[in-house]
This record gives C-alpha cells, sequence and structure tokens, in this order.
C-alpha cells in the first residue's frame, strides 16, 4: 500500500497541476478514458452486457516500455469507465523479466484467456497465456513457459464460426497458429501470412518492410468479412486494415482507418460491436505530460460503410455518446467515471478498488445520472486515517448547482470504512454529477468506496 503511495505522489506531480489548470469550472471532454494512470494498448472484449477493456499501464516518466503489470476498466453505457485494477502481472508470468505489452483476453470454455507478449528470461519477446474463471481476474500462468516465443509481439486471439481458435501476432512479420480447443496449447506450426504489397499495402523508404504493417494485428470477422486492422508505417504509426475470405487470408489491403495523430508514436487499435454502436479503441499521448511513453486509451463511435469498409476514423477529445443513464438509487463504485482529476486508486479492504489520494480540489465526474423527480439524501463509504474533509455535490460542472455537501470524518485508518450521509436538494432530471472534494491542509483526505442516494 505505501508503494502505491509513493507512486500515487510522482503520478500526481506529473498530472495534478495541468489538470487543475484544465478544470476549472469546465465540462470536461471524456477522452481519454483512463485519467489516474498512463495506459495503451487497448483490448476491448463484450460480456455480460459490459465492455471490458484491458489495456497496459506505462510508468509515468518512463523512456521505453518497461511496463510491469496490466489493468482493466469496464462500462456499461460507453460514458462511465469501472476501474477493476490490475487482473494480471508481469510477476505471474515467472520466466519472463519485463515488456508487459499489448494482451488480449477471450472467453471459451467457461474460461477467460489472457495472452500477452513479454520478455523471456532468455532475452527473447514470447507471448504468454494466462487463465481465470472471471472476466476480472486474477489470471494465473496456465503454462509455466511461453505459449509461442520468436521474439514477436501483441498477440490477436479470434474463434472462427467453425470453432476453430487462432492466435495471430507479429513486427516485424505477421504469424498465425491454429490453437486447440484448450485455448493454451495448438496444433502444427507457426506459419507467416505473406506481406504482399495488395494484401498489405506499399510502404515507401523502408527495403527492410516493404508493405505498411507494423504491428498490432486485430483479427476479427463481422457479416462474412474477415478482418485484419494493424498498426501501420512506422513511424509515428498509422491505423490500417486488410480485409480477407477466410481466417488466413488471402487479405486484400483497404487503406487508412485512423491517420497519424495524437501525440504518440505508436498505436494500437481494438475494435468491438455493442449495443448495436460500433465501436474503435486505440491510444494517444493526450493527457498532461503525455507522449510516446505515456500513452493513453480513447474510444470513438463509427458506423461502417454499407459494403463493409471503415470510414475514416478521426481521435476526438468527447468520445462516444453515452448509451442511456447511470441510475443513482443503487450502489455505485467511486472508481466509475467518466473523468477524474487528481485522484488515484488502489485495491479496497472491502473488496475491489477505492478511491484514494484525495487531496483538495479533486473531483470525479460521473456521466448521465438519471435523478427523476428528485434525490433527497446521499450516502457514501469513506475512511480516512487524517482529519476527513468533505464531498461536495455539484450538477453539470465543478461549480455548477451545489445540491447537497457530505462531512467526512477521520475514521482512524485509509481502510478504516464508515457511511457518511447526508441530505440533498435540487438533484432531479438527468444531470453530469461532480463529486469536489474539499478538506484542508496539504495532505489526502480520504478514501472513497462506493455511494448511493436515496
Ligand atoms: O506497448 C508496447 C508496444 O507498443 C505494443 O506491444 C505495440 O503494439 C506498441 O503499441
Amino acid at each position: 500500500m505505501e508503494g502505491l503511495k509513493i507512486t500515487s505522489l510522482l503520478q500526481r506531480f506529473a498530472y495534478i497541476l495541468p489538470l487543475a489548470l484544465l478544470s476549472i469550472g469546465v465540462v470536461k471532454a471524456d477522452n481519454p478514458f483512463v485519467q489516474t494512470i498512463y495506459t495503451a494498448d487497448p483490448a476491448p472484449i463484450v460480456y455480460n452486457d459490459r465492455v471490458y477493456v484491458f489495456m497496459d499501464h506505462d510508468n509515468t516518466g518512463a523512456t521505453y516500455y518497461n511496463m510491469t503489470d496490466w489493468h482493466l476498466f469496464s462500462t456499461a453505457d460507453m460514458a462511465n469507465w469501472q476501474d477493476h485494477g490490475v487482473p494480471m502481472s508481469l510477476a505471474n508470468f515467472t520466466w519472463a523479466n519485463a515488456n508487459a505489452w499489448a494482451p488480449q483476453v477471450i472467453s471459451r470454455n467457461g474460461q477467460f484467456y489472457f495472452y500477452a507478449p513479454v520478455r523471456h528470461n532468455d532475452g527473447s519477446m514470447a507471448i504468454g497465456v494466462g487463465v481465470s474463471s472471471t472476466i476480472t481476474g486474477p489470471y494465473h500462468d496456465a503454462l509455466g513457459k511461453p505459449l509461442v516465443e520468436n521474439n514477436e509481439i501483441d498477440p490477436t486471439v479470434f474463434i472462427d464460426d467453425d470453432g476453430q481458435a487462432y492466435l495471430y501476432w507479429g513486427n516485424p512479420d505477421l504469424w498465425y497458429v491454429k490453437l486447440n480447443q484448450d485455448m493454451i496449447s495448438y496444433s502444427g506450426s507457426p506459419t507467416q501470412i505473406p506481406l504482399t504489397t495488395a494484401g498489405f499495402g506499399t510502404r515507401t523508404g523502408n527495403a527492410q518492410r516493404p508493405t505498411t504493417f507494423e504491428e498490432a494485428p486485430w483479427v476479427y470477422k463481422r457479416n462474412g468479412i474477415y478482418y485484419i486492422i494493424y498498426a501501420a508505417d512506422c513511424c509515428s504509426e498509422d491505423i490500417r486494415y486488410s480485409t480477407g475470405t477466410s481466417a488466413t487470408g488471402p487479405w486484400t489491403y483497404r487503406g487508412v482507418i485512423m491517420p497519424t495523430q495524437g501525440g504518440s508514436f505508436t498505436n494500437h487499435e481494438g475494435i468491438i460491436d455493442f449495443q448495436n454502436n460500433s465501436y474503435f479503441f486505440y491510444h494517444n499521448g493526450a493527457l498532461p505530460g503525455g507522449g510516446g511513453y505515456q500513452r493513453s486509451v480513447c474510444v470513438e463511435q463509427f458506423t461502417y460503410n454499407s459494403d463493409g469498409t471503415i470510414p475514416t476514423i478521426e481521435m476526438t477529445t468527447a468520445g462516444p455518446s453515452q448509451i442511456g443513464t447511470l441510475n443513482p438509487y443503487v450502489r455505485q463504485e467511486a472508481e466509475t467515471a467518466a473523468w477524474s482529476s487528481g485522484v488515484s486508486t488502489e485495491v479496497s479492504s472491502e473488496g475491489g478498488i477505492d478511491v484514494g489520494y484525495i487531496n483538495n480540489g479533486d473531483y470525479i465526474k460521473v456521466k448521465g445520472v438519471a435523478f427523476g423527480s428528485g434525490a433527497h439524501s446521499f450516502s457514501a463509504r469513506v475512511a480516512s486515517a487524517a482529519s476527513g474533509g468533505t464531498i461536495a455535490i455539484h450538477l453539470g460542472s465543478t461549480t455548477g448547482t451545489l445540491v447537497g455537501t457530505c462531512n467526512v470524518p477521520s475514521t482512524g485508518g485509509w481502510q478504516t470504512w464508515t457511511t457518511v450521509t447526508c441530505s440533498v436538494s435540487g438533484a432531479s432530471g438527468t444531470q453530469d454529477l461532480y463529486f469536489v472534494f474539499g478538506g484542508s491542509g496539504t495532505g489526502y483526505l480520504f478514501n472513497f468506496d462506493y455511494w448511493q442516494f436515496a
């Protein structure tokens, strides 16, 4: 826990001033959709009416991709994202020692399988596979050794309609292997997909890489068309795609989806359909202090053309429209946010995650909260080893209508939890809700686990 606090403190210095400057009384944009840490290489999966996104965790101040864990966020409405913490760590692959890079998770056999590139102790990049009986993990190493190893990266996994599963990966080449039903072994040998210019476009000025394919393959099938999306034309990368008539091609080059934008020289995509909409996930360097090694995951909504081709998708700070609303009259996790400023998250002693490291002026935005005819009280689960503080409940912005203020006492410990309740007046209709934290002094005020209106 203390280690988390130190990490958080370092992160805080990187984030807090620019975020504070950006946030004075304004309604925030919602991309990047994770603000508490730097994140990259998003891998979305739809499960039980939610979108879960596995991602890397870029270290603050890093000058290389020396990442050590993966994080998971989920949403039911594409606007408010719940932090699930760390479902899998590099340390779980005991045969690996660095580079916790781009993962993807898939469900089969009532289990969830987590594929990721890591650096094997022998110095070569390899792909490990983790397994868990729940999507949120924790995942454990399924094999105790690499699933495949050829010093190439970026696995993507796809199960075809006939039940055959494929693992693809590669940089600089592009490979696939047929996975067995158990998803942790394979049949035959890894096979190289021919990188032809007809299949993957023409790159100029790089004799070693004559096609645009660089890395980050993402394979799926939609309405009978096989798609392979990839990071292309390094560096800076853009995102391109090809389509095929089978899971193993042949592939036909289709062009650019997302042009080079956004202040990161890498990009890495994931695509899903959810609630009859299509979503494109990617990363950029858009958070304060961001760049090529401090990246942030984002998402855009898009519509396929009628022939199945994909339109050009630009990076935005607005992100997708919210699907439906958020119900404030059931327990909501404090770590579910459309935007936050200044805070970090940690493992809660009561299970799950809590919001911690809260300073005076930090805030959380929850988008599209359906109060209906009105709320009369608010309860929050809180803890404080310091002297506590206040949760000011605003509508519309951090300085919008104040509908209530809850006092948080000292509870004698950062994980010594109590429930506080305060009266609320004027919260009705559907509103963007802002919890603005207050307190005296310069230290942390309190922790915040969950909340509910009545
Ligand atoms: O995040 C590390 C590497 O950068 C990924 O594996 C690549 O796809 C690129 O995004």
